[in-house]
């Protein structure tokens, strides 16, 4: 059987982490994978959840199975933090996922089991693993403009026109703050545009939320995927826990199917509980349970934000030095936008044979699309990327 296997595509950027390991030189400076770093290049275990997974192996009195969904208390601490009070509980169905990934997958396989003619609609460029899965799957998929290569901002006329030709029922995957890998975002004005765009053609949009707390704060991050669940009658949210609380490979990721009301949620809730079962029955519990002690534990929560806040104000203080470095070496203002953008990650703009400059002269690791993750970097690299920047020519 396996004889018949062809190679499939690698994900460029778990390549790049394998070619990151192999590199000897101890100058390297990794700015490829989205896993946040601290100064020293660690990536800590946040103390909120070192306390919620102390209390859990304490009192945690059995292993057995929990329900196909999950446990509801995560549901719901994650629909406060993602929507607070901007719908109906009984308008929301929800799946605990492995990781953000599993959500998006099962949000994929939804539209198949539910509407199979319809087109997903991605932004370009967007998150690999966004396009893989779709054709994986085998759904029909177009992209929509998204990047402005000259502002390095978003293309929003690009993008509106792109999302007016969106046929009915269509889904559209939509990154709700600290986009993937451009870090250009649309502001407030440009969001109330793409959704009243998207209601005209009565598409149905995922959310895909996947850096909440890492791009203006917890609730700003959350506005528009709050505008667009306000806004129709369907849609699906995508949300990963794998950055904002630090727990990667915990796998702890959530899936919202927001629908017209409590008989709808009701079908859609057996279905989602359904496609969890076909795939891997019961969802991780672990992440989700440490997920939920911290949310509903006042204490351990105000901990949790304050050193999200912390992580948040790195990123920019990285950004904003980095931009001001390239500022005075360039003697122009064209990489201001590396302090605009929002996230852990912004697209430079430049080809890959710049990129691999970088890489085999520098030692500086970034993807070949010109992502940097900006959190890889601290106040020694920052001078130093800089200046590679300068010397490449870029
Ligand atoms: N969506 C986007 C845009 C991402 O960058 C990521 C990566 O972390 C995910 C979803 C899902 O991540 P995970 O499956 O690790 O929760
Ligand atoms: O974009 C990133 O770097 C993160 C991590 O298949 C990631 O989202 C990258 C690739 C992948 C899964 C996660």
């Amino acid at each position: 059987m396996f004889d018949t296997l062809k190679p499939q595509p690698a994900d460029k950027i778990l390549s790049l982490m394998q070619a990151y390991r192999a590199d000897p030189r101890d100058t390297k400076v990794d700015l490829g994978v989205g896993v946040y770093k601290d100064a020293s290049g660690n990536t800590p275990v946040m103390r909120a959840v070192k306390e919620a997974e102390r209390r859990l192996v304490a009192d945690q009195t059995t292993k057995a199975y929990v329900g196909l969904a999950g446990d509801p208390a995560f549901a719901d601490a994650m629909i406060d933090l993602l929507l607070a009070d901007t719908l109906p509980r009984d308008r929301i169905a929800a799946i605990a996922t492995p990781g953000g990934t599993g959500a998006i997958r099962q949000a994929l396989e939804m539209v198949k089991l539910a509407a199979p003619g319809a087109t997903i609609w991605i932004s370009d460029p967007s998150w690999p693993n966004h396009a893989s899965i779709v054709k994986f799957l085998g759904l029909p998929m177009r992209s929509y403009r998204y990047f402005d290569a000259d502002t390095r901002g978003v293309d929003i006329d690009g993008m509106i026109a792109d999302l007016g030709t969106v046929a009915p029922g269509d889904v559209v995957l939509l990154h709700g703050c600290c986009h993937n890998p451009t870090g250009a975002n649309p502001t407030a004005d440009q969001w109330t545009r793409i959704v009243a765009t998207l209601q005209q053609v009565q598409a149905v949009p995922l959310v895909d939320v996947a850096y909440q707390g890492f791009g203006d704060g917890l609730d700003q991050d959350a506005q528009a995927t709050r505008a667009i669940a306000a806004a129709f009658p369907n849609l699906m949210i995508a949300a990963s826990c794998s950055k904002n609380f630090g727990i990667y490979r915990e796998r702890t990721g959530i899936l919202l199917g927001i629908t017209r009301d409590k008989d709808e949620t009701a079908l859609t809730q057996a279905n989602l509980n359904f496609l969890n079962r076909q795939n891997y029955s019961f969802p991780p519990d672990h992440g989700a349970r440490v997920v939920t002690t911290i949310l509903t534990d006042p204490a351990l929560r105000a901990e949790w934000e304050a050193e999200l806040e912390d992580t948040r104000n790195t990123m920019l203080t990285l950004r904003q030095a980095l931009a001001d470095d390239l500022r005075r070496l360039s003697n122009d203002d064209r990489f201001d936008f590396i302090a605009h953008h929002r996230g852990m990650f912004s697209l430079l703009g430049t080809s890959a044979d710049k990129v691999e400059v970088l890489r085999a002269d520098h030692g500086i690791y970034m993807v070949s699309d010109s992502r940097m993750n900006i959190a890889g970097l601290n106040a020694r690299t920052v001078p130093i990327l800089a200046q590679a920047i300068i010397d490449a020519g870029i």
